[in-house]
C-alpha cells in the first residue's frame, strides 16, 4: 500500500487497531481504564478524547536528522497516551491542568496561555506538554482557524517509554499532547503537517533537536522502518528481514538532555554549525557569505562533493580530511577564519550561547567526518535491505553497518559513555551481529541486531552478565528486567481515540 502522509491522523472508536491482539491488547485495556479513572478522580470528569503517540528506536542515522540527512529508525509499541478534557468557556478557572498516571510526577499547572514562555531554568515533566500547547496554537493561527479565547484543559498522561532512554519518550509526549489538543479542539491536520510542527515546538523545550523522532512517531507503519528525510518531512517505507530481530536494551545510565543539553546535544549542533561554516569558507565562499547562508553540512555538501582535493576524489569525508584540523579549534582559531566572533554568529540562538560559554575546545574534524559518514551509512543500510543478497548476508551486512555508526558515535561524535560501552560489547560477546547506542547517546539504550532464532538466549544472557549484577547492587529490581531489555517489532504510529 501507498503511503499518504498528507491523510489527518487516524481516528478510532476501538483499541484494537492500534494494539492489535492478545496480551498487548489486555495489557492497553487495562491502562485505559486505570486512565480513565484516574482522570474521573482528579478532574471529577471523563475525558473528551485520548491520544497516543509512540517512542522509536533509531536503527542507525545518529545525530545528523538536525544537520538535514536522512535516518532510519522503527516506532517501538511502548507510547504515551494522553487524555484530556476541554472546560467551556464559562468555566472560571482558565488553566492548564497536567497530572500523572504516576505518583513520580507531581501535578503541573499553567496558564492557558499560547503565548507563555516556558521556564528552562526550572525544568518541570509538564513543559513538554506546553510545546505541544504553543504548536497547536501557532499552527492553527498560521492557517487561519478561529481559535477562539483559550479556555482550560484538563490532562492527565499515562507513558510507556522509558525517560532519559534515547527511546523518544519526549517526543512520544510532545507528539501525543499535540494531537491530543488537536483532537480536542475538533480539528485534524495532515500527519506530514504535524511531524513538522511537532518538531518545531519541541525546540521549546531547549535541545535543538532535528525531526526524526516526531516524524516517526506521527507517520510509522506497523510492520515497517521508515526512511525519513527531512526538507520537507517525508517517509519511506522499509521492510526489515524477517530472519532478525531487534533487541533493545537500556544501559540504566539516564542521559536527561533538557538538562545537559549546553555540553552535550547543543554543543554538538553548534559545533556542526562550526565546521560547516569552515568547511564553506575553506570552499571559496566568502565568510560573511557563509555565516549567513550555511546553516547545516548538507548545505556544504555540494561544495565538498566538487572538490576534488589532493587524491582526486569528490567524497565529502575526504574533503573533511583535508580542509580541516585534526587538532580541536579554541574559539579563536575558528574566529581567525570568520573575521566575526563566535558570539556575534550566534546572537540570536540563546541556547547556542549557552553553548559558547561552556565550551573550551571545538572538535570540527570529528564531528563532521562523522555526520558525513553516518549519512552514508543509511543509505547503504536501506540498499542491503532491498538488495538480492542472500538474508544471512544481509543480516551480516546491517550488522557490520551498525558496528560501524557506534564507532563512529563513539570516537568521533563522543556522544557514548562508559555503560554503554559495556552493553555494546555484552551484545557483540553474546552473538549480536551488530549493536549501537541508539538516540542521542550519553545514556540511554543500545540496539542490537540479533538472528531471530537467538533471542531468547541471548536475552537471558545479556540479563545474567550485565542486569544480574545491578540487581544485586539494588540499580533496578529483578522484577523490572523485561523492561530493561526486550526485543521490539516495528510498530504503528500516532492515533486519536475516541469511544
Ligand atoms: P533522543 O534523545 O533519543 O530522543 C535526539 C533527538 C533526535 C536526534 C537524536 C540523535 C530530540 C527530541 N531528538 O533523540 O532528533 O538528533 O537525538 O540522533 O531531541
Ligand atoms: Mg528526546
Amino acid at each position: 500500500m501507498e503511503r499518504n502522509d498528507e491523510l489527518p491522523i487516524p481516528i478510532f472508536s476501538t483499541l484494537e487497531p492500534v494494539y492489535g491482539h492478545g496480551p498487548q491488547l489486555q495489557e492497553a485495556q487495562l491502562r485505559f481504564d486505570n486512565l480513565k479513572s484516574k482522570f474521573l478522580q482528579v478532574f471529577g470528569h471523563l475525558p473528551d478524547i485520548y491520544a497516543r503517540s509512540p517512542g522509536r528506536v533509531n536503527l542507525i542515522g545518529e545525530h545528523i536528522d538536525y544537520e538535514g540527512y536522512s535516518v532510519l529508525p522503527m516506532a517501538i509499541r511502548q507510547d504515551t497516551i494522553v487524555a484530556i478534557r476541554k472546560r467551556d468557556a464559562s468555566e472560571s478557572e482558565k488553566l492548564l491542568l497536567i497530572a500523572n498516571v504516576s505518583e513520580k510526577y507531581a501535578l503541573c499547572t499553567y496558564p492557558a496561555d499560547p503565548d507563555q514562555d516556558i521556564d528552562l531554568k526550572n525544568h518541570r515533566w509538564g513543559h513538554y506538554f506546553i510545546c505541544g500547547y504553543k504548536g497547536y496554537y501557532g499552527y492553527a493561527k498560521s492557517k487561519g482557524l478561529d481559535v477562539g479565547v483559550p479556555v482550560g484543559l484538563d490532562v492527565m498522561i499515562d507513558g510507556t517509554v522509558p525517560t532519559g532512554s534515547g527511546l523518544s519518550s519526549s517526543a512520544a509526549f510532545v507528539c501525543s499532547s499535540t494531537i491530543a489538543i488537536m483532537a480536542a479542539f475538533d480539528v485534524n491536520f495532515p500527519k506530514k503537517e504535524l511531524a513538522q510542527l511537532a518538531c518545531e515546538c519541541e525546540h521549546h523545550i531547549g535541545t535543538q533537536s532535528g525531526g526524526m523522532d516526531q516524524a516517526i512517531s506521527i507517520m510509522a507503519k506497523s510492520g515497517f522502518a521508515e526512511l525519513i528525510d527531512f526538507n520537507p518531512v517525508r517517509a519511506t517505507d522499509v521492510p526489515l528481514p524477517a530472519g532478525g530481530s531487534f533487541v533493545i536494551a537500556h544501559s540504566l545510565a539516564e542521559s536527561n538532555k533538557a538538562v545537559t543539553a549546553a555540553t552535550n546535544y547543543n554543543n554538538r549542533v553548534v559545533e556542526c554549525r562550526l565546521a560547516a561554516i569552515v568547511l564553506g569558507i575553506k570552499l571559496g565562499m566568502e565568510p560573511q557569505d557563509a555565516i549567513s547562508k550555511v546553516k547545516t553540512l548538507s548545505d556544504v555538501e555540494g561544495l565538498c562533493v566538487s572538490f576534488a582535493g589532493n587524491h582526486g576524489s569528490s567524497d565529502p569525508v575526504l574533503a573533511v580530511k583535508e580542509l580541516l584540523s585534526e587538532e580541536p579549534y579554541t574559539a579563536q582559531d575558528i574566529e581567525k577564519i570568520t573575521k566575526e566572533n563566535l558570539e556575534s554568529i550566534f546572537a540570536n540562538s540563546p541556547t547556542s550561547l549557552d553553548v559558547l560559554k561552556a565550551a573550551k575546545r571545538y572538535k570540527l574534524f570529528q564531528r563532521a567526518s562523522h555526520v558525513y559518514s553516518e549519512a552514508k551509512r543509511v543509505y547503504a543500510f536501506k540498499d542491503t535491505v532491498s538488495s538480492n543478497l542472500s538474508e544471512e548476508e544481509v543480516l551480516k551486512k546491517l550488522g557490520d553497518l551498525m558496528n560501524e555508526s557506534h564507532y563512529s558515535c563513539s570516537v568521533l561524535y563522543e556522544c557514548s559513555c562508559p555503560e554503554l560501552e559495556e552493553l555494546v560489547k555484552a551484545c557483540l560477546d553474546n552473538g549480536a551481529l551488530g549493536a549501537r547506542l541508539t538516540g542521542a547517546g550519553w545514556g540511554g539504550c543500545a540496539v542490537a541486531l540479533v538472528k531471530e532464532s537467538l533471542v531468547p538466549q541471548f536475552i537471558l544472557n545479556l540479563k545474567e552478565q550485565f542486569y544480574e549484577s545491578r540487581v544485586v547492587k539494588g540499580v533496578i529490581e529483578k522484577n523490572d528486567l523485561g523492561l530493561y531489555v526486550f526485543a521490539s517489532k516495528p510498530s504503528s504510529g500516532a492515533a486519536i481515540l475516541k469511544f
